[in-house]
């Protein structure tokens, strides 16, 4: 018999999984490791390297439970190799073990690192995912566009969610129109389910203080599920208390409210202790049952089966070079406050106060406050992605990228977007309710106490006039320049080259 490694990695925590599924627990070894070159490649948020230290350790007690042999490294014990495939080697010499397998890394990096390896790797596709490698690319071969809404409908038939028959609950495919709902300030959301730290949760917590204490976040209070069982209570608290209302304010904003109707369960998708189809199921079932109406449960739904699913179809399809795409030709560096150094701009606060603390910030704190930011003032996408894949508990490059570099820099010159997603400050101020308490007036379009986004707003259109102006969804942008009286034009632009002078200077803005 051929002693085998089954190499399974900090976010592949799910009983199903590819690799697991193959092995045998009479004669196979599980290997698991905590490596520092995983938690410092990025200097990842306390929270997050806290979060995977403990579902693994959790995952790796149940796996020894149900009778698996598994070779488990804390990061602090002496003999760690320090590095997934140092690990593997170590073990494999341990164990006389020439052959390991693996269910594909969710990174590039990691999925040549271990092709690096003199072992006999093995790697099986995550089939945790609804579509394969080879269904994206059948479904993006041949197409000019690759919008999501027609790889959705794709995943709808394939699945069976919200369809009757071969059409979609509810006579149409897309809610999305009634989910606009701006912020009240008296909405009241449950917010997600905590738990308090249990003694393995606590022994994480104090290796994390002193190895990671120095990263950008807060390690407590540290309240993420870290066992499937409670993950699965977090997904059952979102679909009784947040679900019907998720869609309404989906993109709503408010200062004392960082989750809102949000379901907070990405980490624990990314990390696999819920699978997507179970949490969809869920929804779907809320649904039928009428207590959730279409427009949330078909919301949601798509975020899953759809944007989650076309995200990290499109990283695989697009290759590692990916996250070096810099269309737009940006390279001003990622400004101090993205550390939480002083901002004036109320919105930018909450944003990112809220992902030093939770690591966590809503989609639309993600990709219209910090990353609109970004994109307007010009930021390296590079910086940008490496922020986003630090500060965010969810975040895992196959999904991370994408979104970054893709959804929100637009540095892929248009794969995922067909325009850029800027605004100025009064679609912030429609969503949220950050501009009442701002040292900014969003009414305010030129001049010491403008918001910042409406002059990077139109410096942004105007640097790339020559990139967007024949683009049918921005034209109406341009054509309001070309309307407005030239001194307020020369105005605007002043206005805005002083303030990215300020912020090239590290000044506060
Ligand atoms: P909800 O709003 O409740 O949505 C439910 C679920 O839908 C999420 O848990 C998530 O699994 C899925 N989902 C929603 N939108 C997306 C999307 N655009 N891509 C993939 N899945 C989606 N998501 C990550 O999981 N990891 C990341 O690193 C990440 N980085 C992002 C960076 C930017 C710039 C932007 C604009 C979005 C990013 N997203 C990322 C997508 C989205 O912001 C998060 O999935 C969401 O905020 C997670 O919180 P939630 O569970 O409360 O989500
Ligand atoms: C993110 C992460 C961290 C911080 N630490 C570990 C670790 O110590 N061991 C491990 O197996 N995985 C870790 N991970 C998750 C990996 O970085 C992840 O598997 C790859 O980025 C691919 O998605
Ligand atoms: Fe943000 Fe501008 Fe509103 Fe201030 S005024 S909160 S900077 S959008």
């Amino acid at each position: 018999m051929v002693n085998r490694l089954i190499l399974v990695l900090g976010d592949q925590l799910t009983p199903s999984l590819s690799a697991l599924r193959e092995a045998d627990c009479k004669t196979d070894t599980v290997v698991m490791a905590e490596v520092a070159s995983e938690a410092e490649y990025v200097r990842h948020h306390p929270k997050k390297i806290a979060l995977i230290f403990a579902a693994m350790r959790k995952f790796a007690g149940q796996l020894k439970q149900d009778g698996w042999n598994v070779a488990y490294t804390r990061l602090d014990d002496p003999d760690n190799a320090g590095s997934i495939p140092g690990e593997l080697l170590r073990r494999a010499a341990e164990f006389k073990a020439q052959t390991v397998l693996v269910t594909e890394p969710g990174e590039w990096r990691l999925i040549e690192a271990l092709r690096d390896t003199p072992l006999d790797m093995h790697l099986l596709p995550d089939d945790r995912f609804l579509a394969s490698h080879a269904e994206f690319e059948g479904w993006a071969r041949d197409r000019k566009q690759l919008r999501m809404e027609y790889f959705y409908r794709d995943m709808r038939r394939k699945t069976g969610l919200l369809m009757e028959g071969d059409k979609p609950q509810g006579g149409k495919w897309n809610f999305d129109h009634d989910n606009r709902k701006p912020a009240k300030a008296d909405l009241f959301a449950q917010g997600p389910l905590r738990f308090e730290p249990d003694p393995v949760v606590s022994e994480v917590l104090d290796l994390v203080e002193v190895q990671f204490g120095e990263n950008f976040g807060d390690l407590r209070p540290f309240w993420f599920a870290t066992t499937r069982e409670q993950a699965l209570a977090a997904l059952n608290h979102f679909v009784t208390h947040s679900l019907p209302r998720f869609g309404d304010y989906q993109d709503a904003m408010l200062t004392e409210d960082p989750f809102l109707y949000h379901a907070v369960i990405s980490p624990y998708l990314n990390i696999g202790l819920l699978t997507p189809l179970e949490v969809c199921e869920a929804a779907e079932a809320a649904f039928m049952r009428g207590d959730v109406p279409i427009n949330a449960a078909e919301g949601f739904i798509r975020q899953i089966i759809g944007w989650r699913e076309y995200m990290r179809g499109i990283y695989f399809l697009e290759g590692p070079s990916y996250v070096s795409r810099n269309a737009l030709e940006h390279t001003r560096d990622l400004p101090g406050f993205f550390w939480g150094a002083k901002t004036k701009m109320a919105c930018v606060t909450a944003a990112i106060d809220q992902t030093k603390k939770h690591a966590y910030a809503h989609h639309i704190q993600r990709l219209m406050v910090t990353g609109n930011f970004a994109l307007l003032a010009g930021i390296d996408p590079h910086q940008v992605h490496e922020w986003y894949l630090e500060v965010y508990a969810d975040a895992f490059e196959w999904v991370e990228a994408p979104n970054v570099v893709g959804m929100s820099q637009f540095a892929d010159g248009g794969v995922i977007a067909s325009k850029p997603y800027v605004s100025s400050g009064a679609y912030i101020n429609r969503m949220s309710d950050h501009c009442k308490t701002c040292a900014y007036k969003v009414s305010q379009k030129t001049g010491e106490g403008a918001c910042p986004f409406n002059l990077l707003y139109w410096d942004f259109l105007l640097r790339h006039r020559d990139r967007f102006a024949n683009n049918a969804r921005m034209g109406n942008m341009y054509r309001t320049w070309d309307r407005m009286k030239d001194d307020h034009k020369v105005q605007v632009l002043d206005d805005a080259k002083v303030l990215l002078a300020r912020l090239d200077a590290g000044q506060a803005v």
